[in-house]
């Protein structure tokens, strides 16, 4: 089936009940790329709902449409409104996530719904559980998918400035600002349309980049003095967060968010993974570059997944054990890290 006539024909006629949802967790690309569809699709007189599974971070407060994001474990008014939402939705978007385990509880209610869905995602793992999938692992981020699928319906005057700022700053997060592998000719393109409808780059960048409470700086020193282990026979090196730390330090949600990026920015690392210490487990996640495939060592050990060089995981093990278990396999696989 071809993708794009198909999402044009589902939209067309009679104005359709639309639930966007995207992964636990959310980030500025899921976020972003769902409130600037959400927008795109309110324009066209839809009746759109953007339920997130869990909350989003602080610095993505100013997202235009995000109060109107209903974060389902949040209340038990939140949990019953989002299941009526899903159960009577026309057409259910997942963005950002190919894999309905990615949504937690939410699961079970989508997969069982009797709308038609549709996955816009780039991550490596999928199922199929979706009747459309605008899915493309090369893509940079969803965002971009977004912008694409718009576009390719010819309808790209609808986009305007909250859209446009929406899928902006999914490109940019997921793109690690215009660095990653996947960061194509074509995704500056895209930019630079975006930008053409007077996205406000500086304010933005300060918004997502220098946005930083004292308190989050304060632990960024605590973990890099106090909580890195480098192992450079494997060139890797981790960061745990125990859970008295966050505790300590009175972590908001994203305020470890890209933590690991410090571990890998070290010379001569390749991989590099975050540990943190919760009451559901232990969350992982994982960074590489080059060759590394992060996404098969978080699908194969840590019940996860993801990107090749951009992966995260859990373990139901108790800290000391995962990390245990996390050096004995990249000590297996020394000879492909060095
Ligand atoms: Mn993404």
């Amino acid at each position: 089936m071809d993708v794009i006539p198909a999402i044009k024909e589902i939209l067309l006629g009679h104005p359709k009940k639309i639930v966007i949802t995207m992964h636990t967790n959310p980030d500025a690309d899921a976020l972003g790329s769902s409130l600037g569809l959400a927008a795109f699709l309110k324009k066209k007189h839809h009746h759109v709902s953007v339920i997130a599974p869990t909350d989003y971070p602080d610095f993505l407060d100013w997202l235009p449409g995000v109060s109107e994001v209903i974060v389902y474990q949040k209340s038990p008014s939140n949990r019953e409104l989002s299941l009526k939402l899903i159960a009577q939705a026309d057409l259910i978007f997942c963005v950002d996530f190919a894999m309905l385990n990615r949504i937690n509880q939410l699961e079970q209610p989508v997969r069982d719904a009797k709308a038609i869905k549709i996955v816009i995602d780039h991550h490596l793992d999928k199922e199929n559980f979706a009747e459309i999938m605008l899915w493309d692992p090369q893509a940079a981020a969803s965002a971009e998918l977004i912008y694409n699928l718009i576009e390719s319906l010819g309808e790209a005057n609808y986009i305007d400035k909250a859209i446009a700022e929406s899928l902006y700053v999914g490109i940019i997060t997921d793109t690690v600002s215009f660095k990653t592998p996947n960061t194509t000719a074509h995704v500056h393109r895209v930019v630079a349309k975006l930008i053409e409808f007077n996205v406000d780059i500086p304010k933005i960048n300060k918004l997502v980049y220098e946005n930083n409470s004292i308190n989050k700086l304060k632990f960024l020193s605590f973990a890099l003095s106090k909580r890195l282990t480098v192992l450079p026979n494997c060139k890797t090196a981790y960061i745990t967060i125990k859970a008295p730390d966050a505790k300590k330090f009175n972590l908001n949600i994203g305020d470890t968010e890209g933590l690991v990026n410090y571990a890998l920015s070290i010379k001569g690392i390749r991989l590099a993974a975050l540990f943190k210490e919760k009451q559901d487990g232990i969350h992982i996640s994982l960074r590489s570059v080059g060759d590394f495939h992060v996404n098969t060592l978080a699908k194969e050990y840590f019940e996860g997944g993801g990107h090749k060089n951009a992966a995260g995981g859990k373990s139901n093990l108790s800290l000391e054990e995962t990390i245990a278990k996390f050096e004995e396999l990249v000590k297996a696989k020394q000879s492909i890290l060095t």
